[in-house]
């Protein structure tokens, strides 16, 4: 398998892939169709794009750094997201335009018995492997759908990808440093770096003993080939059922702390209020705060779009796809009423507890315009909030999302 030959990976991931020295642009950037992302009360048509290296269509929400959705039809079509149309986010624009598999090294050092130095090699095959599907979310997906609205990128419910990842326990590699009694929080960096100096270096920090669970995983490989540039070549961290500020990309740097991380991005960054989803009176700007972590039960329709027009009387499909957060799905219900009668939709295969899991049901269209509602019930009992959820961030978005669909003579 191609995956693990390190003098393969770099020609093969990066041929073809001529990465000029401004936004990583493959291809020249131009319009490739808009979409509309119907977020609410805001400008939200998007130009779709093909411009960025190893991704296929993708819609553009930023070019640099870049901040790529992916189209809800791919959550539609696969449960796991292609390489090719996974979302990505960065918050520096100073990222490497290409990896050598050969030089890089994964340093482990810091609160430690002896510092060590990793190659890809060594990660690829002086470890045991561990493998499963797991959701990365951003912790604003979603944000653009918000009302009122909330400062940040703006996005609909794209910021977010199901893969299988392929790695090696952050566990076992922390033993090799061998860590010492007294450590608190162990901190990631990657190859990515800020762009004025000022910049605070984009580091996210886990606690030792989540560090140690042996869940959290150094990947190398989603869906079975090495991890596109974009989403983090060659290594990155996966901390499943956690919002992906965690899953440090292009991880080359593993610091173990004695004390609690207070850097930018754990202290002041990627703060919600202390309360059930995050969540405030819309407006509220000051509440006891804490880092984000969990992510929370969540489902989306994945097979119309608001203000669809559907055939009244007609029988008619509708699938989507649910989240349990932190765990995995035991129910998703369907609402045709906006929320005032629930029936039970039948779910697709298990892929485990981390993973996106597909739902299905069919209705009778009514006649006129009708409000389709779904609700995902996680295997803890947590259930999607019948209010909204907010917070000035706009992080955390987990209550039911809804669609305006109008029922006429014709689809
Ligand atoms: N090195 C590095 N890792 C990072 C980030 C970053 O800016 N730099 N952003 C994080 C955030 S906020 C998100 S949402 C995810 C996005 O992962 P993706 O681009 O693979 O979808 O990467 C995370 N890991
Ligand atoms: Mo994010």
């Amino acid at each position: 398998m191609t995956l693990f030959n390190p003098a393969l990976s770099r020609r093969n991931l990066l041929s073809g892939v001529a990465m000029g020295g401004l936004g990583m642009l493959a291809r020249p950037l131009w319009a490739q169709g808009v979409i509309d992302l119907h977020l609410p009360g805001k400008p939200s048509t998007r130009p779709l794009t093909k411009a960025f290296p190893q991704k296929g269509e993708m819609i553009l929400q930023r070019v640099r750094p870049p901040l790529l959705e992916t189209p809800m039809q791919v959550f539609d079509r696969h449960i796991l997201t292609p390489n090719d149309q996974f979302y990505v986010r960065w918050h520096w624009a100073n990222i490497p335009e290409s990896v050598d598999a050969k030089a890089f090294r994964l340093t482990v050092r810091g609160h430690v018995e002896r510092k060590v130095e990793l190659r890809l090699d060594d990660l690829l095959h002086g470890f045991e492997r561990i493998e499963y599907v797991a959701v990365n979310q951003c912790s604003g997906n979603s944000r653009g759908m918000f009302s009122p609205s909330v400062a940040g990128a703006e996005w609909g419910h794209g910021a977010m990808g199901n893969a299988r990842w392929t790695g090696v326990r952050l566990r076992d590699v922390l033993d090799r440093a061998g860590v010492k009694s007294g450590a608190v929080d162990v901190r990631f960096g990657g190859l990515d770096e800020a762009m004025v100096s000022e910049g605070p270096k984009f580091l996210k920090s886990l606690a030792i003993d989540h560090a140690r669970d042996g869940e959290v995983m150094i990947a190398f490989a989603m869906n079975g080939e090495p991890l596109p540039l974009l989403n983090g070549y060659p290594l990155r961290l996966v901390v499943p059922g956690w919002y992906s500020t965690y899953w440090v990309k292009m991880l080359s740097d593993i610091e173990v702390l004695p004390q609690k991380d207070d850097n930018f991005w754990m202290a002041k960054a990627y703060q919600v209020p202390k309360t059930p989803f995050g969540h405030v009176a819309p407006g509220t700007a000051d509440f006891p705060k804490e880092a984000i972590s969990r992510m929370v039960p969540r489902s989306l329709i994945t097979n119309l779009a608001e203000g669809q027009t559907v055939k009244a009387g007609a029988p008619m499909a509708i699938s989507g796809v649910a989240m349990g957060g932190d765990c995995g799905v035991t129910k998703v219900e369907i609402s045709v009423d906006g929320g005032a009668t629930w029936q039970v939709a039948a779910l697709g295969e298990d892929l485990g507890p981390y993973s996106l899991r597909r739902f299905t049901h069919r209705i009778t269209a009514p006649a006129g315009r009708f409000t389709l509602a779904c609700r995902c019930t996680n295997t803890k009992g947590v259930s999607q909030p019948l209010t909204m959820n907010w917070n000035p961030n706009g992080y955390m978005r987990a209550g039911i999302e809804t669609l305006n669909l109008m029922a006429g003579d014709k689809a």
